[in-house]
């Protein structure tokens, strides 16, 4: 069961199932794509893919997006069905939901636990959560468009156009009050990348409330840590600590007090961050929107299109010339969140950096003190005092921020540095199997196995070659 899903986890243990507990194995002895698309067929349920057996079982946003992405190369309606069942999910207001629930009666806690209706402008008979995740879609319909002929692509540009416009809309209207040009996030797991060190970092320092210091004060998280649903399947020393899930459902209950309404939150909010890797994906986001834009000669809204001018140099507002490196920042300090991540080179997928901060990002990835760990990229740099080569997001290697920094080097003209990461990535997954991340140094599999984004950006880097 997923890190989120919290009603799930705090309740004991549950008696599963043989059949349950059985993973779907690819067969190895199988070319790599013949594998991926196993993996693909096997955790497709229907209209869209679920990231992993037992672990993950309702649709997210940003794997979905990746999930098409790879999907396009094997069947191109599947790839489309997999984006339109992400955006039924799509409220009224233009957010597009971090997780779709599966309707089955045995995940009726899940969709409870979020209860997404008590938000005016969720939609009817769709259960949601009522947070985002990093907006991929714009990428992710794009890609899929290069896969058609020009009047099918046409038509799936104008299906899907006024999806993306709404959400985009809706960021700059919601999450970016002040009309600064940079989008904030409200909680970590709207960053995808659920405990990076910045938002640990600010989680330990301002954000455990008292109920959740005495239950570490009392040592009461190791008991409660027994009950963990995730820890049925992965190692705990994969997964992040029970007194920080405990904030995240802290803050994911102050976040439904208020119906998940941005506004009113931001008045009494835990977290209020200008996060860099979400920043950077959303310029790349308003840059392929463009560019569908321009195929279907679609008019976007002028204030949508000031604001996508805005955002690239906004960007500079958090470069700091010092440490020569982008960092997120705290919303409401303005300062600086320096705690060294992935998300230092993420400016390269935006695209919108110096040729010169380019080739300083590339000497980090060169750097093997840094990011150029033997199994690149590490989520976190080796030399941070917060690396872990186990720990999800504070360490491991992810096969879908790789395809990310691959993408900005191609675009950065760096040709080779990407095939050179995009053939590691490879042989990385050929050696452990389509994990959900790895360690960077061992390249050895960590996480939930036969993980969608994995095998399905397998595919999208097996064809780039
Ligand atoms: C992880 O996040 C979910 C919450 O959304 C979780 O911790 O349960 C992250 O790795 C996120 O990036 C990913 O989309 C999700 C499903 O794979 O799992």
């Amino acid at each position: 069961m997923s890190e989120n899903l919290d009603s799930d986890r705090l309740e004991a243990e549950e008696v599963l199932s043989e059949a349950q507990l059985k993973e779907v194995e690819s067969d190895v002895t199988l070319p790599l794509d013949e594998q991926a698309k196993q993996i693909l067929g096997a955790n497709d349920r229907g209209d869209y893919t679920i990231p992993a057996e037992n672990l993950y079982p309702h649709q997210w946003l940003w794997d979905s997006c990746f999930v098409a992405i790879g999907l396009r190369h094997i069947d191109v309606d599947r790839a489309q069905t997999e984006l339109l069942s992400l955006v039924k999910g799509q409220w009224s207001n233009g957010m597009i939901p971090n997780m779709i629930f599966n309707p089955a009666p045995e995940y009726r806690r899940d969709r409870d636990f979020w209860r997404s209706w008590v938000s005016p402008y969720s939609p009817d008979g769709i259960a949601t959560s009522g947070i985002t995740q990093p907006p991929m879609l714009a990428e992710a319909v794009w890609q899929v468009g290069q896969k058609l002929n020009l009047p099918e692509r046409r038509s799936w540009y104008k299906l899907m156009l006024p999806h993306i416009v709404a959400y985009h809309q809706w960021l700059y209207r919601e999450r970016d009050p002040h009309g600064e040009g940079l989008v904030l996030l409200l909680h970590p797991w709207e960053t995808g990348l659920d405990n990076s060190p910045p938002w640990t970092t600010v989680l330990h320092e301002h954000s455990m409330p008292t109920w959740i210091r005495f239950v570490r004060w009392a040592h009461l998280d190791t008991i409660i840590g027994f009950f963990r649903r995730d820890r049925h399947y992965i190692p705990p020393e994969q997964r992040i600590s029970t007194l920080e899930t405990l904030s995240f459902f802290d803050a994911q209950r102050r976040l439904r007090r208020k119906a998940y309404d941005s506004l009113r939150i931001l008045d009494h909010g835990l977290f209020s961050i200008e996060d860099l890797t979400y920043n950077c994906i959303l310029i790349r986001a308003n840059t392929r929107l463009q560019e569908m834009a321009k195929t279907i000669r679609f008019e976007l809204p002028d204030e949508l299109t000031e604001r996508m001018e805005k955002a690239e140099q906004a960007l500079m507002q958090l470069y700091d010339p010092y440490s020569r490196t982008f960092w997120s920042r705290d919303f409401i300090t303005h300062r600086l969140l320096k705690q060294s991540s992935i998300a230092a080179l993420m400016p390269l997928y935006a695209g919108v950096i110096s040729k010169e901060h380019a080739a300083h990002l590339v000497r980090q990835l060169e750097n093997d003190h840094t990011f150029g760990s033997a199994f690149p990229v590490p989520s976190v740099p080796l030399d941070s005092p917060l690396f872990n080569p186990d720990l999800y997001w504070q360490g491991p290697t992810w096969v879908n921020t790789n395809w990310l920094i691959i993408d900005g080097l191609r675009r950065a003209g760096y040709k080779d540095h990407a095939d050179a990461l995009a053939a590691t990535t490879l042989d990385m997954v050929r050696h452990s199997g389509f994990s959900e991340y790895f360690d960077p140094v061992t390249g050895e599999p960590l996480g939930a196995r036969n993980f969608s984004w994995t095998a399905a950006l397998v595919l999208d880097l097996l064809k780039q070659k």
